[in-house]
C-alpha cells in the first residue's frame, strides 16, 4: 500500500510531476518567481540527482516510497535517499495547497483536529511553533499516528512516515521556500499558508 496514492507511484526513473495549479495561482503568498525556481529547479533538480544515482542500482526498478524506505539510515545511501524524499516531500507540499486555501477546515478533518489538540487554534499553535522553530532547513507536519492527529517537524529531507507516521499535510520550511517572497521572515510566510493556502480537502482526503 502507498503512503499516498497522488504521489508519484512510478518505477525509477522518475519525471518531475506538474503543479496542480498554474505557477501564479497561489499568489500573492508564494509568487509565480518562487514556484519557477522552487518547482522548475530545486524539485527538478532532486528529480534529475535521484535518476542519476539510481540508474543501474538494485533501486532502478523501485517506486519512490521504496527507495526512501530502504536507503533511510544508511549512511552509505545518504545522497539517494536525501534526494528520493526531497522529491516526495515536494510532490506532497504542492498537494498541500491550493488557491483560495486556508482557514478553519470544516467537515471530519476538523472533528479530528479538535479531538487531537482540543480546537483548531492549539493545532494552530503548534504547527507555527513546529514550522518556526525548525532550526535551518527541514518541514513541519499534520500526520496520523495511533489513531491521532500530531504536529512534528524533520529536518533537512526527513519524511514522517519512516518512523510510522502518515502525512496529512506538510510546509517546506527550507529558505528556497520563502526567501524570494518573505525574505527571512519565515512567521509571517507560515501565518500565510494557514490562512490562505492550505488544502483542507487534500487534507481529509489523508485521512485514515
Ligand atoms: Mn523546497
Amino acid at each position: 500500500m502507498s503512503i499516498n496514492a497522488k504521489v508519484d507511484q512510478a518505477k525509477a526513473p522518475f519525471a518531475l510531476p506538474a503543479l496542480p495549479y498554474a505557477k501564479d495561482a497561489l499568489q500573492p503568498v508564494i509568487t509565480a518567481n518562487t514556484l519557477e525556481f522552487h518547482h522548475g529547479k530545486h524539485h527538478n533538480a532532486y528529480v534529475t540527482n535521484l535518476n542519476k544515482l539510481v540508474e543501474g542500482s538494485d533501486l532502478a526498478g523501485k517506486s519512490l516510497e521504496e527507495i526512501i524506505k530502504a536507503t533511510h539510515g544508511h549512511a552509505d545511501k545518504a545522497g539517494v535517499f536525501n534526494n528520493a524524499a526531497q522529491v516526495w516531500n515536494h510532490s506532497f507540499y504542492w498537494l498541500s495547497m491550493k488557491a483560495g486555501g486556508g482557514g478553519k477546515p470544516t467537515g471530519a478533518i476538523a472533528a479530528k483536529i479538535d479531538a487531537s489538540f482540543g480546537s483548531y487554534e492549539k493545532f494552530r499553535e503548534a504547527f507555527v511553533a513546529a514550522a518556526t522553530t525548525q532550526f535551518g532547513s527541514g518541514w513541519a507536519w499534520l500526520v496520523e499516528e495511533g489513531g491521532n492527529l500530531k504536529v512534528v517537524k524533520t529536518g533537512n529531507a526527513e519524511v514522517p512516515f519512516t518512523s510510522g507516521a502518515t502525512p496529512i499535510l506538510t510546509i517546506d520550511v527550507w529558505e528556497h521556500a520563502y526567501y524570494l517572497d518573505f525574505q527571512n521572515r519565515r512567521p509571517d510566510y507560515v501565518n500565510a499558508y494557514l490562512d490562505k493556502l492550505v488544502n483542507w480537502d487534500f487534507a481529509s482526503a489523508n485521512l485514515k
